[in-house]
């Protein structure tokens, strides 16, 4: 088997900043988080920005800027930054930040779900900022939409920066836009693929839907690479299994704000620091980030514009 990469996805825009104390949303801990993740062996992060007045998801150029030239300057992780954004931004505003900052990767979602949070307020009743609620709450009428004239938009703009998109599939039925995608010759083989389970609107997280999913997409590509990443608690689990099968791990604070039940994370390096132990003690080994751009034909930090 080949080795691990870990990913760590820093922030995301599910959870808001009364979730966590530790969620960072500021340009300066985002960066600070980068490097404290590479530090403890994380090959990849995945970048969200947030206003850092409130902690509300952004798509500002100048702030993943930022962010993005903040972490180069300090560490040579690669970075991810999303194209999936937030359920209060446009596709033209979700895809800016590839045509301006170039970077080495970013996320691709693989087709539209309902995406939906709004459970959440069964939970937490207090918010610090007043968006949080409404946020939270607006997602019962929110559709994810990725449409295939949207995927086509997508996939030319990353191929237009030498991109590597990572498909972020959230249902298997997914795998199939995919693989048109692949006929129309908008996406290349071999693909990175990057399971999402447990979101409400996607497949659930569990062993056998993830086997399904893995099983699906070797009928359909047959050689590929791929992650996953799952909805709180599942993170460990399925981040267990999938490794064990060949893939991927990503951990986070943007898909899970606990270290273990009842216990917060302090930050995303607290969860890479377990997954790293528990991969080792799998007897497997972690790939460090320019194994990780090999192994993910990256163009190469140099070809980045930030
Ligand atoms: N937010 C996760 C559910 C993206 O940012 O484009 C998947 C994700 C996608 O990270
Ligand atoms: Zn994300």
């Amino acid at each position: 088997m080949g080795k691990v990469i870990i990913t760590a996805a820093l922030t995301g825009a599910i959870h808001t900043p009364s979730m966590s104390q530790y969620l960072p949303f500021t340009p300066q801990q985002l960066i600070d988080e980068a490097v404290r993740c590479h530090e403890a062996g994380a090959a990849v992060v995945h970048v969200h920005a947030r206003n850092p007045e409130d902690g509300s998801p952004s798509s500002d150029g100048k702030i993943f800027k930022e962010i993005l030239s903040g972490i180069k300057a300090r560490s040579n992780v690669v970075i991810t930054p999303t194209t999936g954004g937030s359920p209060t931004m446009t596709p033209e505003e979700r895809i800016a930040v590839v045509k301006s900052l170039s970077p080495e990767m970013a996320t691709f979602n693989a087709g539209s779900l309902n995406f939906a949070l709004y459970p959440v307020l069964q939970k937490y009743k207090e918010f610090k900022y007043p968006w949080e609620k409404d946020y939270l709450a607006g997602t019962e009428s929110f559709i994810f939409a990725n449409n295939f004239k949207s995927l086509h938009v997508f996939s030319e703009s990353m191929k237009e920066v030498g991109a590597r998109p990572e498909l972020e599939v959230y249902d298997v039925g997914q795998i199939n836009n995919l693989a048109q995608l692949v006929r129309e010759g908008y996406l290349k083989e071999p693909l990175y693929l990057q399971f999402v389970l447990g979101i409400l609107g996607g497949i659930p997280a569990t062993i056998d839907n993830l086997m399904y999913l893995i099983n699906t997409a070797r009928k359909a590509f047959g050689t590929f690479k791929w992650s996953v990443c799952a909805a709180g608690r599942f993170q460990l689990n399925m981040g267990v299994v999938n490794i064990l099968e060949g893939g991927f791990w990503r951990v986070g604070l943007e898909d899970n704000l606990y270290l273990e039940k009842g216990v917060l994370a302090k930050s995303s390096a607290e969860q890479v620091e377990k997954a790293i132990r528990i991969t080792r003690e799998l007897g497997l080994e972690v790939a460090t980030e320019d194994e990780a751009r090999e192994i993910l034909e990256l163009k190469g930090i140099d070809k980045v514009n930030y």
